[in-house]
């Protein structure tokens, strides 16, 4: 792909389209940045850009903009069904993620992870076992990094575990990873997909480009992950937590096995009691990882150590603090019902649990026979609290907080010693936090003021 003397449209200044712009540029296109954001709110990037020779539109998408192109780019927050975006390809105009941007220029190989629940937590582990196995990696996508910020300092010999996310995959045509695994597929995002199917299209997007040398790895006891493995072309390789597989990993009488071929002998990992991590949902990442870091080339004993010494990844079931013997857990990245449903299921009662936020279309009563079973109080803040409070009414104690301040408050003066404050929303942030990262160090700050209180 040519880039010189391109006209090149990037939709959206986070993250991704800052980097985009910036690689872009360096390849030598003619570049300019759309964001709906006003000029103030973009403050702090602008001059830099502007610095480079990025033309830069601020305060909404101007149509002619989008017509005067060559390429566009787009942030993967940006739905696909934007307007100006539908009338760009009805003019032809080439349109493609920041995800298909990186995927035609990165070098070396990809190991991509999707899934509704447990990506980040996987995509850290299995980075973190590839480098510690001495392989050449470097790890990107939706945790944070961008992939394009990537495709400078990747080679031929460069491992890219990667994070990939519905939004990212829905706009990709040759993103083709060596390795692809699908965790889990369970409801989020219904608000940008419309329907489960299609976001779980979107998902599968992930082998569409694969083909039988490379490998696609399933969760066995999820049906919506599994079905996959009749659309593929890859080489299907397995992971359950219930039950052994032909080819893959799984627990066995206490154990992480592995097998990574039918014909090869099983493999000892480690005992299951060696996980450091909390809650059941780890254990399938775990699992997802270590059957994608043997195909990728580790050992099966530096797979081992590292699990071993491998930490909770921030905002993901993270323990806080202990005050007057209430215990805290920030899982602020729990942004859908499925995650909070794992992140309750991680303890086996006495939990005050902080619900609320942008509500996806979510349908909350799912969490009902959790809530009976292990929950004591439920505290609501955000946009979505009086939905939540509908679908929750008679299932469990409700406190409308409105605010996060509000409800650590509430939980810490309702929970008594042994028992636990939680914050797995089911939400996303953007209706008060700038994004899950931002409400889960406020959280945790307020978590810290409790230490002051006198009971
Ligand atoms: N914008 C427009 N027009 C629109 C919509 C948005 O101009 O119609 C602008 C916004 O004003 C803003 C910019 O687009 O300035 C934001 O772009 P973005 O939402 O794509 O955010 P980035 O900062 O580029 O972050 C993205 C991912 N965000 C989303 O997918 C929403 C980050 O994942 C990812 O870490 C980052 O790229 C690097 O790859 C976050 C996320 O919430 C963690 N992901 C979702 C999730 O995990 O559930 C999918």
């Amino acid at each position: 792909m040519d880039l010189k003397g391109k006209k090149v449209l990037v939709v959206g200044l986070g993250k991704s389209g800052l980097a985009a712009a910036l690689f872009l540029r360096r390849r030598g296109a003619q570049v300019t940045v759309s964001d709906v954001r006003s000029a103030e709110a973009l403050a702090n990037d602008i001059p830099s850009l502007l610095e480079e020779g990025v033309m830069v539109e601020t305060g909404g998408h101007g149509l002619l903009t989008f017509r005067r192109q060559d390429l566009i780019v787009v942030s993967p927050g940006v739905p696909l069904e934007t307007p100006e975006l539908v009338q760009a390809r009805k003019f032809g105009l080439p349109v493609i993620g920041e995800l298909e941007l990186a995927a035609r220029f990165l070098r070396g190989r990809v190991l991509a992870i999707t899934g509704s629940n447990g990506k980040t937590t996987t995509t850290a582990l299995v980075g973190e076992i590839l480098k510690q196995a001495g392989l050449a990696t470097l790890v990107g996508g939706n945790i944070g990094v961008p992939v394009v910020a990537l495709i400078e300092e990747s080679s031929d010999q460069t491992w890219s575990v990667l994070e990939v996310s519905s939004f990212q995959l829905e706009s990709t045509e040759l993103f083709h990873p060596a390795i692809a695994v699908i965790l889990n597929i369970t409801p989020d995002h219904l608000d940008r997909h419309g329907t489960f199917e299609n976001y779980a299209r979107a998902k599968e997007r992930i082998f569409a480009a694969q083909t039988s040398e490379d490998c696609l790895v399933l969760n066995a006891d999820n049906t919506p992950a599994a079905s996959a493995a009749v659309r593929t072309a890859a080489s299907v390789y397995w992971f359950s937590v219930e039950h052994p597989v032909d080819q893959g990993a799984w627990l066995e009488q206490g154990f992480v096995v592995c097998r990574i071929s039918r014909d090869a002998a099983v493999e000892t990992i480690m005992p299951l009691s060696a996980i450091p991590l909390k809650g059941s949902h780890n254990v399938e990442n775990v699992l997802a990882a270590v059957c994608a870091a043997r195909l990728a080339g580790a050992g099966a004993e530096s797979i081992a150590q590292t699990i071993r010494n491998f930490h909770a990844v921030e905002h993901r079931l993270e323990y806080v603090a202990t005050h007057n013997g209430v215990e805290f857990y920030n899982d602020s990245k729990a942004t859908n019902v499925d995650a909070t449903a794992k992140a309750i299921a991680a303890f086996s009662g006495g939990v005050h649990l902080i619900l609320g936020g942008k509500d996806k279309n979510s349908d909350y009563t799912q969490l009902a026979d959790l809530l009976r079973e292990r929950v004591s109080a439920v505290y609501t803040i955000g946009a979505a609290a009086a939905k939540i409070e509908s679908h929750l009414r008679g299932i469990v104690s409700l406190h409308s907080c409105e605010t996060l301040e509000k409800a650590v408050n509430a939980a810490f003066a309702a929970a008594r010693p042994g028992e636990v404050v939680l914050l797995a929303p089911a939400c996303s942030s953007f209706d008060q936090f700038e994004n899950y990262e931002h409400r889960g160090r406020v959280f945790k700050q307020l978590v810290n003021e409790c230490r002051n209180w006198k009971v």
